[in-house]
């Protein structure tokens, strides 16, 4: 089964980007594009069919679609991220997504940003966050537990997202700083901790039997490799200035699974 990567441009206004973790520095915007190119560039030598949200000039962190839905293979969850400046963000993709699986909405008072949420298998991890909140977790948990997943919520301090902290590098495996998330939650499965020199090291992107990571972080990137974990660098160093990783830039979905019914909210629900 084929994997489809969404994907936005970079905006000529990411300068203007949320911060919530990071001092502000000059983004040079023209080279940010150029490492969202290469990353499309790789997504693609890995198998993925990109498609492309039309772009949102005027939005600056609309690059790091990720926050702004869930996709599962039975539906995608259009997410309502925790910075109001954002939320404008996801109507646009809830219009390309609706072409590939049947559409649920995270509703107010629920705050829910994609970066929270880590999927393995048939298991979701929700960070709650500055970004997501109870409700939102709880809302992610009412549309998804009945189509036979389990949705965790965990706390998340100190970071951005969930998936700051913590992503997956095979299914039986996370790689985890674990001073912004309990690693505990993850018991059972591996854990391979981030070199403490890079502390953002733990936000890869698993496609396939694949490992994208950014190039910034040779050690962890050697610390995968050295557990046999085969590891594509690529260079976001501009895009991390608006703290965005490698996940952000994209939402990963099967192919072969499409199919598309409408809208339908949760809030209030049981
Ligand atoms: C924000 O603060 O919302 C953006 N500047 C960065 C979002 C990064 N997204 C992600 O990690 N999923």
């Amino acid at each position: 089964m084929g994997v489809i990567a969404l994907t936005r441009a970079v905006s000529p206004a990411m300068d203007r980007c949320e911060l919530s973790h990071m001092e502000r520095t000059p983004i040079d915007v023209g080279r940010a594009g150029r490492q969202h190119d290469a990353y499309e560039r790789v997504l693609r030598e890995l198998g993925c069919r990109v498609v492309c949200v039309p772009p949102a000039a005027d939005q600056p962190d609309s690059v790091f679609v990720e926050d702004t839905a869930v996709v599962v293979d039975e539906v995608a969850v259009i997410a309502r991220p925790g910075a109001e400046a954002r939320r404008g963000e996801v109507d646009a993709v809830a219009t390309v997504l609706a072409d590939f699986r049947p559409l649920r909405v995270i509703e107010p008072p629920g705050t829910l940003d994609g970066g929270d949420v880590l999927t393995v298998g048939r298991t979701l991890w929700v960070g709650v966050s500055r970004r997501t909140n109870p409700d939102g977790a709880a809302q992610l948990q009412r549309i998804l537990e009945p189509l036979g997943y389990e949705v965790i919520p965990v706390p998340v301090d100190g970071c951005l997202h969930l998936k700051t902290a913590v992503t997956a590098v095979a299914d039986d495996t996370v790689l985890v700083n674990g001073r912004w998330v309990d690693a505990t939650v993850f018991s059972g499965r591996t854990v391979i901790e981030t070199d403490p020199a890079e502390p953002f090291a733990a936000n890869v992107l698993r496609v396939g039997d694949r490992v994208v990571a950014p190039m910034a972080h040779r050690r962890t990137r050697e610390r995968l490799e050295r557990r046999g974990i085969r590891v594509v660098a690529v260079d976001v160093s501009e895009l991390a200035r608006a703290e965005g990783g490698v996940t952000c830039c994209s939402v990963l979905l099967s192919a072969g699974v499409e199919g598309a019914a409408g809208v339908e909210g949760v809030a209030g629900g049981p």
